[in-house]
């Protein structure tokens, strides 16, 4: 039996596109993922986040089965396109529904811990260049000031991006999410913009709006294993690592980008005149937590055929319904890696779970027994760490809600909580009972 602290937080996370609906609600304009889900070829089944689980207009609903589950902590992120639908044009009306939202939880004794940008960037800043072009950084201070201003009374913690990986590398380099550009170029100037729009906004916070609640970054962090000890499968890893971990760990925590990626990355990126002198110390600002979010590792093998020199290697480890090897124990090792090259922060788990195919029962049972076995697997391991002192703060399981999971539309189910997409209606899984029992117990 392992044991949380009092203090420790228990939370489920969503983000605004994948669960809100209500496209045309509220004074909304499209993001560039309303335009990606149309674009034909994108997104599995031409699925959009149209409706989604119209969380939107189901709010109340949604924050009893926070309650029912007991959770410390809800984590959401703010539509950008509903609080400016155009440059320069505040929305009230889109600001009134998140206020809305974070008073009633707190209401309901459930710590609000609010993402800026979960990656539905407006439209409008898409045809202006969107991350590729610097002035995105002063939209984005737009953004996030008017959130700190209306927001930070109710608001627990604030988390300005989540995984910027994602928003740069997978949208910009491998045009899997939207807007679907393959051009690493820009992928790397999308990637310095995220991070010093950052930057920009935790200084903000801490030095001009007097910074009361937590503030960091989420990023998606996976360890990264060679599938044999030849020199070629070590650079194999070690590239797959820059790719994926070291190029925004490393500005965020040491002031500098990796040398060994920037070499590579120069076969095709004519220069790194966008970096200007200062960028980097406010990319490093001082954050009060670190967040990442957890679903497995890497495990690659050398190709010449590749860009960045290595390909995905195979293992016949149990896989989720995503293909990713279930390796909770390798949690452990990015745990240890982070404290010993990194940071001493605060660390929370802000997203971990995994996507199965759920058969809802005519009794309204869902018995997601892997699922329930994923999530008690993780449980124990960051029960571990803290045992170690390694000082995680919190879990947040992905998701709250089965919802609209990119450019797999709603094919993939991550939710502890089954929604039927047709009547809108919400059945807890086994996975959520076992969650809350384990919220209720403070223990595993
Ligand atoms: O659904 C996503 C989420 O938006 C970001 N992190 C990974 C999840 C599962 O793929």
């Amino acid at each position: 039996m392992k044991q949380f602290t009092k203090e420790f937080i228990f939370g489920t996370a969503t983000s605004s596109y994948q669960i809100e609906g209500a496209a045309f609600e509220g004074g909304r304009t499209p993001s560039i993922w309303d335009t990606f889900s149309r674009t034909p070829g994108k997104v599995l089944n031409g699925d959009t986040g149209d409706i989604a689980c119209d969380h939107y207009n189901r709010m109340e609903e949604d924050i009893t089965i926070l309650k029912q589950l007991g959770v410390d902590s809800y984590r959401f992120s703010i539509a950008w396109p509903r609080i400016f639908p155009q440059q320069g044009q505040y929305n009230e009306e889109g600001m009134a529904f998140y206020k809305k939202l974070a008073t009633r939880l707190v209401e309901e004794g459930i710590q609000p811990a609010v993402t800026l940008y979960h990656w539905d960037l407006p439209q409008w800043a898409y045809e202006l260049g969107g991350w590729i072009n610097r002035d995105v950084v002063t939209w984005f201070m737009d953004f996030a000031s008017v959130c700190f201003q209306e927001l930070d009374e109710v608001v627990s913690m604030w988390t300005t991006h989540n995984e910027p990986w994602c928003a740069s590398l997978l949208s910009y380099h491998q045009g899997i999410h939207a807007p679907g550009h393959t051009n690493l170029d820009e992928a790397i100037r999308a990637a310095h913009h995220i991070l010093l729009s950052h930057g920009a906004a935790v200084h903000f916070y801490k030095e001009q709006f007097g910074g009361k609640k937590p503030i960091g970054i989420v990023l998606n962090l996976g360890p990264t294993y060679a599938m044999s000890e030849s020199i070629n499968d070590q650079l194999a890893a070690n590239n797959c690592d820059g790719y994926l971990n070291r190029w925004f760990l490393d500005p965020l925590f040491k002031g500098e980008y990796p040398t060994d990626m920037m070499n590579l990355y120069s076969k095709f990126i004519h220069n790194y005149d966008f970096m200007e002198d200062g960028d980097l110390d406010l990319i490093s600002i001082e954050c009060d937590f670190l967040g990442v979010n957890f679903y497995s590792r890497s495990l690659v093998e050398f190709s010449g055929a590749s860009e960045m020199l290595y390909k995905g290697g195979y293992s016949d480890l149990p896989k989720t319904g995503m293909g990713w090897d279930v390796v909770p124990e390798t949690l452990h090792d990015l745990i240890y890696r982070l404290r010993e090259e990194y940071t001493d922060l605060p660390i929370y788990i802000m997203e971990n779970g995994a996507a199965y195919p759920d058969v809802l029962e005519e009794d309204g049972q869902v018995h997601d027994i892997q699922r329930t076995d994923y999530v008690e697997k993780h449980l124990h391991v960051v029960a571990d760490l803290n045992e170690q002192g390694m000082n995680i703060a919190g879990y947040y399981v992905w998701s709250l809600l089965d919802n609209f999971e990119w450019a797999f539309g709603y094919s993939k189910r991550f939710g502890i909580v089954y929604v039927d997409f047709e009547t809108q209606k919400r059945y807890l899984k086994d996975s959520a009972k076992r969650y809350a029992e384990v919220i209720q117990q403070r223990s595993i």
